[in-house]
């Protein structure tokens, strides 16, 4: 009996030290910290053996609080603190503290950081330095990467520097707590109980992006409302504010047009009227009082129904600079965004942005930024880059990426957007020759911008998990990387981002980063295949929807955008349909002009072509549809395979999580693939290829489908 019971409870010992010690619900995102196996963690141990840092400012308080928290948990022993290096310690330093530095910080800037290994007077020391205490952090950070994925930690000789100066989070957050297009549960903001009530998940959303560098936020959703501008929500806004002070995260906020008429019953917001141009100069004194390092206003302006300066005959240019000149004297800058679209505009809506801002080139005060949108619709799927990239080369262009999945999958559905990021990033405008990518146009290094800015809309919400699934927490790290260094790739971001969240298991890492790697691709192929776009469901973007035909505004419909008739399928952007192919550099617009050049995977967001159109593949354009949805549809299978195979090496929790959504993402991209067919079919009247399975309903039923309560619809 006792022989039994010791044999029992060896095994649960064993059990439980192959399995990791707590619950995991993701809370702790990327910054886990799991316990290291023993010859790692002495290893840890003897490159951390004290944290040795002069002075105590919030920051490097705070730098040292997160490297004694993590050591703590991945070795099991807590390293010493001290003033100066001794053997083995992580050497905290800036010019301040330490006038004669082993290390050069040149053309590190200010937040950028150098991390080498170095002998002190005979003993080994790792030294963090940087020109101010938030570079600190940032090497910080960078050091407890190499700790959790694994990486040697001696020999080191790093430097890095941000290549982007705003990286930005835009929150969509409403005042009333819910989240525009949000699917992680309700805003972490808790404006009601701000700003006396300051929970601890302010400081932990605050660490988890100073460890990918993000230095911004903006609180409130593009959709505004001007009480956020009233004294109680500055006063709150400021809480927050003080809060991420100390991890180099700026707040700001987002504006509504008319709040000098909403809040003080000014008769007009023209821009060129000195006394609305008065009252945001005071309103900016306010914020300044309240947040002396308050970043600035972005501005969703005469878009979706948002009023901006075009109401009174002004331009978007006006309307930038009466902001930017209340709030430069406090060095702030306005970010003013070109998603505009108008509803009396017949003109394709993929032209009309380029249209309204591209003749303002030159126009702008030099603290506006334009924010553009990755393509020129809305964050689907696949969109060809943004034509205004490359082609105000007087103005700083901002990226404006989509964090949270409105059009991929929401939160259940695994597509990492780490490719659909690179991709665009790596995208060539031509604008001055060959080699002028976007990332160029937004380091600023194209056209020689100092100001710089990309930003990206979070899908952060109070879901313990914070993404609202483990596998969205690698958008979220995934954007804060790309915005720091837009030249890494998104496989090597998914590599290390998996072994801190899972464990840098070869065996758990190396088929996670393929799952995640071609993910994206699956939810084009099952939803918008071959450069379709915007078929998704009325308001909520949830599943198909391609037949929707009767909304008010002829854009809302996804037949404006994918035009299928008998003869074909596809929206003609060539000269004999709307020409948005010359908004591209000539170079480009050339090989665009011809579906031949054209990239397949952007054909028909390009031109219409007729149904029996031969592929590169040789097989026909209807035929190559389907095989694509029917690709799409097997590659989450295949995840769902791998998946299943990991079980041994993931936590249940986490394990369970992605099991279930994966689950539901297979349900879903079997819909999108039939509801597409069924839809096209019916239009066409082909037959399907052979092997493909038909649809599991008729048309009206995926017609039927409605989702009235689904999540982030406002
Ligand atoms: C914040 C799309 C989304 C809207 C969003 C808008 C924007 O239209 O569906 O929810 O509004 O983009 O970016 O302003």
């Amino acid at each position: 009996m006792i022989a039994r019971l010791f044999c029992y409870m060896t095994a649960m010992a064993m059990m439980m030290l192959a399995l990791p010690a707590r619950a995991e619900d993701g809370y702790d995102l990327w910054l886990r910290y799991a316990p290291a196996d023993q010859a790692r963690a002495a290893d840890i141990s003897a490159h951390a053996r004290a944290i040795a840092s002069r002075t105590n400012s919030p920051t490097l308080r705070a730098a040292s609080q997160e490297l004694q928290r993590a050591i703590m948990r991945m070795t099991g022993t807590a390293p010493a603190l001290a003033e100066t290096p001794t053997a083995g310690a992580l050497w905290l330093a800036t010019p301040d503290t330490a006038p004669a530095l082993p290390v050069s910080l040149k053309a590190l800037g200010t937040e950028g950081y150098a991390i080498r290994s170095i002998d002190q007077g005979g003993q080994p020391v790792t030294l963090i330095a940087a020109n101010s205490d938030i570079g600190v952090l940032h090497g910080v950070f960078h050091w407890l990467r190499l700790a959790q994925t694994g990486a040697a930690l001696d020999r080191l000789d790093i430097r890095s520097a941000p290549r982007i100066g705003l990286r930005l989070l835009n929150h969509w957050d409403n005042l009333n707590g819910t989240v525009e297009r949000g699917y992680a549960g309700m805003s972490i903001w808790d404006w009601w109980r701000l700003p006396d009530y300051k929970g601890p998940r302010y400081t932990d959303y605050a660490r988890a992006n100073a460890s990918i560098g993000i230095n911004g936020t903006v609180l409130n959703n593009v959709n505004a409302k001007a009480d956020s501008l009233t004294a109680p929500y500055i006063a709150k806004a400021a809480a927050l504010a003080d809060i991420f002070r100390p991890y180099g995260i700026r707040v700001y906020l987002s504006v509504k047009w008319t709040a000098p008429m909403e809040l003080d019953g000014l008769e007009t917001a023209d821009p060129l009227d000195p006394q609305v141009a008065a009252w945001w100069k005071a309103k900016a004194d306010d914020i300044y009082r309240a947040i002396p390092d308050f970043g600035g206003f972005l501005v969703k302006a005469n878009s979706e129904g948002q009023p901006g300066p075009q109401d009174y005959d002004r331009t978007h240019a006006d309307g930038a600079n009466m902001l930017a000149a209340a709030v430069k004297p406090h060095g702030g800058i306005v970010m003013w965004r070109a998603f505009v679209y108008a509803h009396d505009n017949p003109d394709d809506r993929a032209k009309q942005a380029f249209a309204d801002f591209k003749p303002l080139d030159g126009q702008f005060a030099d603290n506006v930024l334009v924010q553009v949108k990755n393509g020129a619709i809305d964050f689907q799927p696949r969109e060809p880059f943004h034509p205004l990239f490359g082609a105000m080369p007087k103005t700083p262009l901002m990226m404006e990426f989509q964090i949270t999945k409105e059009y991929l999958g929401q939160s259940t559905h695994l597509t990492y957007l780490g490719p659909l990021f690179e991709e665009t990033l790596d995208a060539d405008t031509y604008a001055k020759g060959k080699g002028s990518t976007v990332a160029k146009v937004v380091d600023g290094s194209l056209d020689g911008h100092r100001l710089t800015g990309i930003a990206g809309v979070a899908n952060i919400g109070v879901d313990r998990d914070w993404s609202g699934s483990i596998f969205n927490q690698a958008d979220w790290y995934a954007f804060g990387r790309l915005a720091w260094d837009p030249d890494l790739t998104a496989e090597s971001i998914a590599r290390e981002w998996a072994a801190m969240t899972f464990s840098p298991d070869p065996r758990l890492v190396q088929p996670v980063v393929v799952m995640m790697m071609g993910s994206r691709e699956a939810a084009v192929d099952y939803m918008t295949p071959l450069g379709l776009a915007h078929v998704m469901g009325t308001g909520h973007h949830y599943g198909p929807a391609p037949w929707v035909s009767d909304l008010a505004r002829p854009e809302w419909n996804p037949v404006y955008y994918h035009k299928a008739d008998a003869r074909g399928i596809g929206f003609d952007r060539t000269r004999s349909g709307s020409n948005a192919i010359a908004q591209y550099a000539p170079a480009l617009a050339r090989r665009l002009a011809d579906p031949a050049t054209t990239p397949e995977s952007e054909l028909l967001w390009f031109h219409h072509l007729p149904w029996d159109y031969r592929l590169k593949s040789g097989e026909t354009l209807w035929n190559g549809l389907v095989h694509r949805y029917d690709r799409g549809v097997a590659y989450v299978a295949d995840m769902q395979r791998t998946w299943n195979s990991l079980r041994p090496l993931v936590d249940p929790e986490r394990f369970a999580q992605t099991q279930a959504f994966l689950a539901i993402q297979h349900r879903e991209a079997q819909w999108w693939r039939d509801a597409s067919i069924a839809y096209f079919q019916s239009i066409n009247h082909l037959p399907l290829p052979a092997g493909a399975a038909p649809p599991a309903h008729d048309l009206d039923w995926y017609k039927a489908q409605s989702f009235p309560y689904a999540p982030g619809h406002n």
